[in-house]
């Protein structure tokens, strides 16, 4: 059955949004407006699967979805036109969860590797919610029966085992899904990650070898969504590079994770290559190619900070945009869910 497109992603309330999420994920959630139906999700179920010191408590994270649904606003997502809203209005995900936690194997998520990073040594005592994390982002997805998820590069692995559950549910209950009226037996479409761009995965000012990411005890390995004018300068200023000048063709940045890293950001700010990059600061010292960066990185990011900044001010007005988005995402969803039920065999009023 030809599925229709559909896209879905979300990000997480978890603070400290930065400049990987954006132009690995917020960059393309934009483009992909104008060729698909979107439904965007500020996923705060997926927030609290760490410890609640570490996603901030109860005000915090409130205060966060709101930030993460300015920074989407402040990107250019339109939300009349598709769907922002946050994750736990609607209550299909968790059940769908349940259902999809019956057909995944304990041996599909014993080797997620973000579970491992993150649950680190003390796996006893990261919390269920943390290792089901990919079942929950299967249902996620699959609760709105989206074929398409632009997603950072970090996400390959959890979108994999979102199409081994769709199949899975598919063959185990092919029968009941012809029975109610799906020929091929396909209830379930198998969401292709979306994967695009320049800085697919975005890497810490302070190592090129590791992820920028939220969570990292230095504010200097990322540039926060947020940061002003002068802060952005002071990391790029500050971000860690090699002695040799900038090479003239692509593969001469292979070796050099840090060089690569901020040639990419600026490949993927200004809308063109590496290799475009290279063309006008190849063979040129860090020092020029900082300061154009500096200017570049101003110039995009800062008409977002301020537009976040207001939005976020205005709670009503936000709020609204996830009661709205909400409403109209549970709509798609209870249809995904009754079909779902009839087929598994769960009795309900019609
Ligand atoms: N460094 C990155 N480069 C490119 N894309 C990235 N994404 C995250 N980090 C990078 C993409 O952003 C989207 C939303 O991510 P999330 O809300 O699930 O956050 P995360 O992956 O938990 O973000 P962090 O910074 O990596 O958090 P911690 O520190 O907790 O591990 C996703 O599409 C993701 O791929």
């Amino acid at each position: 059955m030809a599925f229709v497109e559909r896209v879905f992603s979300g990000v997480q309330p978890t603070g400290n949004l930065h400049l990987g999420n954006y132009l690995g994920a917020i960059v393309n959630f934009v483009k992909m407006q104008e060729t698909h139906n979107c439904i965007y999700c500020v996923v705060d179920m997926h927030a609290i699967t760490v410890d609640v010191d570490v996603w901030g408590g109860p005000t915090q994270l409130a205060h966060n979805t709101r930030e993460v649904t300015a920074a989407f606003i402040a990107a250019g997502i339109d939300p009349k036109k598709h769907i922002v809203f946050n994750q736990s209005q609607v209550s299909g995900h968790a059940e769908l969860t349940w259902i999809f936690n019956c057909v995944a194997r304990v041996g599909w998520l014993s080797r997620m590797t973000q579970f491992k990073e993150k649950a680190g040594k003390d796996r006893e005592n990261a919390s269920v919610g943390l290792y089901d994390y990919p079942v929950l982002m299967a249902a996620d997805i699959l609760l709105y029966r989206a074929t398409h998820v632009p997603v950072g590069e970090d996400q390959k692995q959890h979108l994999e085992l979102s199409r081994d559950i769709a199949q899975k549910f598919n063959n185990d209950f092919g029968d009941s899904i012809r029975g109610h009226g799906f020929a091929d037996g396909q209830f379930f479409p198998l969401p292709e990650p979306m994967i695009t761009g320049p800085a697919t995965r975005v890497m810490s000012l302070r190592d090129g070898t590791k992820k920028m990411s939220k969570s990292d005890a230095s504010d200097y390995s990322r540039i926060n969504l947020t940061d002003d004018a002068d802060t952005i300068a002071q990391k790029i200023r500050k971000a860690k590079t090699d002695p040799e000048p900038l090479p003239t063709e692509e593969k001469g940045l292979e070796p050099r994770p840090e060089a690569d890293n901020l040639v990419g950001i600026y490949a993927a700010l200004s809308g063109r290559t590496k290799q475009d990059v290279l063309r006008d600061f190849g063979g040129g010292q860090f020092s020029s190619f900082k300061n154009a960066l500096v200017e570049l990185c101003v110039t995009k990011l800062s008409p977002i900070a301020s537009e976040m900044k207001r939005l976020v001010a205005d709670r009503e007005h936000v709020d609204n945009i996830l009661i709205d988005g909400a409403e109209r995402a549970r709509a798609i969803a209870e249809e995904t869910m009754k079909a779902t039920k009839d087929i598994v065999g769960f009795v309900r009023k019609r």
